[in-house]
């Protein structure tokens, strides 16, 4: 193939992915045949194609049952797009993502008007114990929270730019692949990447929590959600290779942000209705059905109460939802 700038190819896409509410479920062109002199493909990692087991029966319901699943060699982002690089695809395209732009109340008829104000949802740790049933007692609805302003209006990423974006939905993130001529991994490509080669294990990096004592990732040490020790240097987010990569040399695979995926996530067989929201991963004003998995956790997952920073772990969130802790990478297919 041609090698062509990232960028030249695909203005319209990018266009139509911005227009209007509508293209939140649209779904990009996907990008030609990549090679390893593909231009798209520098600075990504390599992961070996191969058959792994996916999930785990250890943990937490919705990871089972214990499953074979192969992939095909990919390429794939070494660590979460930053703030930095998403500024440079917004600058490039003018894009406007879901949290800046106000919902549209015929979609949420129900809706609190008060929730209809562009926004999105922002972690505000409790000044003391609350009850772990209720999570508006640490998710709050901010209006002008953004990926520019991660924390609301008076905030903003000067200082972050090597952090992971983050309010970003699931159209957003999609623009961006589109744009830098990628994809979005599918469950089964991020898990298996994520998993750096060591089969079975329970973290990217083996079974140990804590190798040595050593932190391997950006999680939360305390009691969640009212007492953060920031034991790993971190309240918040974190500057992207902050910890060791694993086996492929992936970087905050697991802690830091969630990530999008392109997969449907469904109920495990047995798994009543609400039970699917994350003790962490709250919906936005209207709960749409449709759910794509979200996987590796994110610096608000404490080991006693949502150990989700593993590869198996997984979450289904709403199309429509962004939050202070979910990002995403993307993959470059050889064929797609
Ligand atoms: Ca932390
Ligand atoms: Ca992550």
């Amino acid at each position: 193939m041609s090698i062509t700038a990232q960028g030249a190819q695909a203005p319209e896409q990018t266009r139509s992915g911005a227009c209007c509410c509508a293209s939140r479920s649209g779904r990009p062109e996907t990008p030609a045949v990549a090679t390893v002199t593909d231009t798209r493909a520098q600075d990504m990692a390599r992961v070996p194609g191969g058959s792994f087991v996916m999930g785990s029966e250890s943990f937490y319901r919705e990871e089972r049952p214990l499953r074979r699943a192969s992939v095909e060699a990919f390429w794939i982002d070494p660590h979460p797009v930053t703030n930095a690089q998403f500024q440079t695809f917004i600058e490039a395209t003018g894009y406007v993502t879901l949290a800046e732009r106000a919902p549209d109340p015929a979609l949420y008829p129900d809706a609190d008007p008060a929730l209809l104000a562009a926004g999105s949802l922002v972690f505000i740790k409790p000044s003391q114990p609350v009850g772990l049933r209720d999570h508006s007692a640490w998710w709050a609805y901010v209006p002008g929270a953004c990926w520019r302003h991660p924390e609301g209006p008076d905030s903003s990423i000067a200082g972050r730019e090597t952090h992971p974006v983050v309010h970003i939905g699931h159209a957003d993130a999609e623009a961006y692949a589109a744009w830098a001529g990628k994809s979005l991994p599918t469950e089964a490509e991020w898990e298996f990447a994520a998993r750096g080669g060591l089969d079975n294990a329970i973290y990217p990096w083996g079974d140990d929590p804590a190798p040595d004592g050593k932190i391997m990732a950006n999680t939360w040490q305390g009691r969640f959600p009212w007492e953060n020790l920031a034991e790993d240097g971190y309240e918040g987010t974190s500057p992207v290779r902050t910890y060791p990569a694993n086996g492929y040399g992936l970087y905050d695979v697991v802690g830091n942000v969630w990530e999008w995926t392109s997969s449907l996530y469904e109920r495990t067989e047995g798994q009543a209705e609400g039970e699917t929201k994350a003790c962490c991963l709250p919906g936005n004003a209207a709960d749409l059905d449709i759910r794509l998995a979200v996987k590796g956790g994110s610096h608000l997952c404490a080991p006693n109460y949502c150990l989700r920073y593993r590869p198996a772990a997984r979450q289904g969130q709403t199309l429509d939802t962004s939050t202070s802790h979910i990002g995403f990478r993307c993959v470059l297919r050889d064929t797609s």
